[in-house]
C-alpha cells in the first residue's frame, strides 16, 4: 500500500525563509477543519494547532508540543469527509514524525471524540471500497515491515479499517475487501516468482522471496486459506528459495493473529 504520505513532509524541512504562521482549512457541510502551525526555515514547523468547529462553535482546539516534531503532509493535512456516512464529517490530520521512514500519524475527530492513529511506515488512503456511502481506510500491517528483510524489501498484506463508534476497526476480513485482498495476493504470489530463480544467484534478492511469501500468506490468511499461503511456502522449501520458512511464518501468522484455526 501507499507509502506515499511518508515523502510528503520533506519539502517542508527545505523551505527557504522564516514565515510567518500558515492555516490550512478544509470543510463539509457544518464542520471546519483548522490547522495551523508556523513553518521554520530549518526543520519542522512549531506550534501545531489542530482545530474543529461545528458551525460557530469550537468544538476541538488540540496543541501539539514542539519537542515532538511532527510536520503536516504536504498535500491535503487537514481534511473533513464523513467516514462513517452518519450525515457529519469528521476531521482528519495528517501528519508526520520525520526521520527516514517512521511514521505517518493520524489525529481523527468525530465530533469531539479523538482518535490518534500511528500508521507506522505504511501510511493509508481514504476509499470507499464498495461505494456504500461508508469510506474505509486502506493501509498495511506495519508489523511486517522489517520482519522478514530491510524496509527496501520489505512487503506488508493489506489492512483495512473502518471508523467506528470511538474508535478505527478493523475490516480486513470483511466481504467487501475481498477483492482487493486477492488482487494483492495474485501480486505478491507474481513478485515471489519474478524473484525466487534470480534469487539463487542475487543474494540480495532474497529477502523478497521471504517477504513476499509472508505478505502473500497473511492475505490468504484474512481470505481464510492460510492453507494455499503455507502450501507455496512448502513448494518454495523443495525448490530450495527458502529453507525452514514455513515453520517460521506458521508460527508468526498465529502470534500476529492471521491464522486464527485452533490446534489445540
Ligand atoms: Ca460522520
Ligand atoms: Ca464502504
Amino acid at each position: 500500500v501507499t507509502r506515499v504520505l511518508l515523502l510528503a513532509a520533506a519539502a517542508l524541512l527545505f523551505a527557504a525563509a522564516p514565515a510567518a504562521a500558515k492555516t490550512e482549512v478544509a470543510t463539509s457541510g457544518a464542520i471546519r477543519a483548522e490547522l495551523s502551525y508556523t513553518p521554520q526555515p530549518d526543520g519542522p514547523p512549531k506550534d501545531i494547532v489542530l482545530r474543529v468547529f461545528d458551525g460557530d462553535e469550537q468544538i476541538v482546539q488540540k496543541r501539539i508540543a514542539d519537542s515532538r516534531y511532527l510536520t503536516p503532509v504536504l498535500r491535503d493535512a487537514v481534511r473533513a469527509r464523513d467516514l462513517d456516512g452518519d450525515g457529519t464529517a469528521e476531521a482528519i490530520f495528517d501528519l508526520f514524525t520525520g526521520g527516514a521512514h517512521c511514521c505517518a500519524l493520524t489525529y481523527l475527530y468525530r465530533g469531539t471524540t479523538e482518535i490518534e492513529r500511528n500508521w507506522g511506515n505504511v501510511g493509508y488512503r481514504l476509499r470507499d471500497v464498495d461505494d456504500d456511502g461508508v469510506t474505509e481506510l486502506v493501509s498495511a500491517d506495519d508489523r511486517f515491515n522489517y520482519r522478514y528483510a530491510s524496509y527496501a524489501g520489505s512487503l506488508a498484506p493489506l489492512q483495512v479499517l473502518r471508523l467506528g463508534e470511538d474508535e478505527l476497526v478493523d475490516a480486513t476480513r470483511d466481504p467487501v475487501v475481498t477483492p482487493l485482498l486477492r488482487r494483492e495476493a495474485r501480486r505478491f504470489r507474481r513478485i515471489y516468482r519474478n524473484v525466487a530463480v534470480r534469487a539463487r544467484r542475487d543474494r540480495g534478492l532474497r529477502e523478497l522471496v521471504r517477504s513476499s511469501l509472508a505478505a502473500y500468506t497473511a492475505d490468504l490468511c484474512s481470505l481464510d486459506d492460510c492453507d494455499t499461503g503455507y502450501a507455496l511456502i512448502r513448494r518454495a522449501q523443495r525448490r530450495g528459495d527458502v529453507r525452514g520458512f514455513l515453520r517460521v511464518v506458521r508460527s508468526d501468522m498465529q502470534t500476529l493473529g492471521y491464522d486464527t484455526v485452533d490446534w489445540g
